[in-house]
């Protein structure tokens, strides 16, 4: 038997990732104070089972072992995210010295065992009191989030490798303000569409505060969860605008899209965007976006509304039956099933369109350095009675796409590094604790961590630098 290697570029970083509301708990500890999400997830009938992120995987106090399984997994990076309401709790005098030294100690531990640390500063824990002052509809919100950064990286901006302003900022303008699946609940199509905006506007504002204060070393990047649209051509160019070029346009073009503003004109005016906010949020050569993270899960298949079909109409595959849509400006877009297999949250498994996307960016954005920043799979995984988990779908998720990552780099395309979504089992937003994604097993019940199959599949996929399959 021989092996045949698909091996990676040298350097390429290897990571996992999380999130701080989804891994912390200690929501109220150390002067924590409240985020959307605590509110939402306490407010029955959001959140499945009723399940909030108070204890989540008690990554608060466990956070020394899973520091050792991130280093004997042999991790380059570990991206995690940063809990605003708890570095800058609500109404205190400025930065909260607990809820900072929890970070700097895990940023110390990170650096001590050679891993490099990849900071998101906004993974969806608005502060509540900002909310209820507007939230991201409302512009002090993005004046708000560019203090925060730059109080923030003040502290830990000499130790930081790669900075993320936000995570997904789709997923916080149309899902928390549009269809309101996701905190704080909102469905107010005009209301996302300025939400959307502001979360640009942060970003700019973010990046460049954060450039004052950091490590002139650090690299500079937001993570998009980037929709690959397939399909009718006018349906896929409308889910294409309101999906991915409402924040690459601005971003990496220095404006709106045309057709954006023409299909969302029955929402809105746009009279939120002033006057020089597209400069503010536009990459430049003195602020240039070092890196685009990039989250993949799965790709998406949309025709023209007809009427009849058996897809959702302006509901996305695994989006929740009944809510109001995502997707404003485009209520005559139908979203079609896919062909299986399916996760466990009913995506579609189809690695080609992470690797379409890659080309595309690439051919969109020549000479953008990229980052897959999540990708993974949820499945339903048990502990077996010879005490391990047999998660041989989600090996074959990972392999499969990190195949489709190596084909890219082949064909030319700048790809960085990979982060699997996510290292451990947590609290997956609207569906609780009901879904998988870790490539470690957590029994909620005993906090106990159980390395999947997929976890020493990939610690050997890095040791290797390379894919091997047996032929
Ligand atoms: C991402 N959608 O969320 C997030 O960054 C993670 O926090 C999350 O756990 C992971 O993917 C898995 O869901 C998404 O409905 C949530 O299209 C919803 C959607 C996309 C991404």
């Amino acid at each position: 038997m021989t092996d045949r290697r698909t091996v990676f570029p040298e350097g390429f970083l290897w990571g996992a990732a999380t999130a701080a509301y989804q891994i912390e708990g200690a929501a109220d500890e150390d002067g924590r104070t409240p985020s959307i999400w605590d509110v939402y997830s306490r407010t029955p009938g959001k959140v499945l089972d009723g399940d909030t992120g108070d204890v989540a995987t008690d990554h608060y106090h466990r956070w020394p072992e899973d520091l050792r399984s991130m280093a004997d997994l042999g991790l380059g990076a570990y991206r995690f995210s940063i809990s605003w309401p708890r570095v800058l709790p609500e109404g205190g005098p400025g930065l909260n010295g607990k809820g900072v030294d929890f970070y700097s100690r895990l940023v110390d531990g990170l650096l001590d065992r050679g891993i490099a640390p990849v900071a998101t500063l906004y993974h969806w824990d608005l502060p509540q009191g900002l909310e209820e002052a507007g939230g991201w509809p409302a512009r002090d919100t993005a004046l708000r989030f560019a203090d925060y950064a730059e109080r923030i990286g003040a502290v830990l901006g000499d130790r930081v490798h790669t900075w993320t302003t936000l995570n997904e900022p789709w997923c916080t303008a149309f899902l928390g303000y549009a269809s309101g699946v996701h905190a704080p609940g909102r469905t107010d199509p005009a209301a996302s569409l300025a939400a959307a905006h502001h979360l640009n506007l942060a970003h700019g504002l973010a990046t460049r505060a954060l450039r004052s204060v950091v490590s002139p070393t650090a690299q500079h990047s937001i993570t998009l969860n980037l929709h690959h649209v397939r399909g009718e051509p006018e349906a896929a160019r409308k889910i294409d605008a309101v999906a991915n070029r409402i924040f690459l346009g601005p971003l990496l073009d220095g404006c709106y899209p045309a057709d954006l503003l023409a299909d969302t004109a029955g929402l809105t005016d746009w009279s939120f965007v002033r006057d020089g906010d597209e400069a503010a949020i536009a990459a430049t050569p003195d602020a240039p976006l070092d890196v685009l993270g990039v989250n993949y899960y799965s790709p998406t298949l949309v025709r023209m509304w007809n009427g009849d079909g058996d897809g959702s109409r302006a509901a996305a595959d695994g989006h929740r039956q009944g809510a109001a849509s995502p997707w404003p400006g485009a209520d005559d877009v139908e979203f079609v099933r896919q062909p299986g297999p399916y996760t466990e949250m009913g995506w579609s498994i189809d690695a080609t369109g992470m690797e379409e996307l890659l080309l595309r960016l690439h051919r969109d954005h020549p000479g953008l350095p990229l980052m897959i920043t999540e990708n993974g799979a949820a499945f339903d995984d048990r502990v077996a009675p010879d005490g391990h988990v047999h998660d041989d779908r989600r090996i074959a998720y990972l392999r499969d796409h990190l195949a489709a990552v190596a084909r890219a780099i082949a064909a030319g395309v700048d790809v960085r590094g990979y982060f699997a979504w996510s290292l451990l089992d947590n609290f997956e937003w609207s569906y609780g604790y009901s879904k998988r994604f870790g490539i470690i097993h957590v029994d909620y019940a005993t906090q106990r961590r159980t390395w999947k199959d997929s976890a020493l599949w990939y610690r050997d996929v890095i040791s290797a630098n390379a894919i091997v399959s047996e032929v």
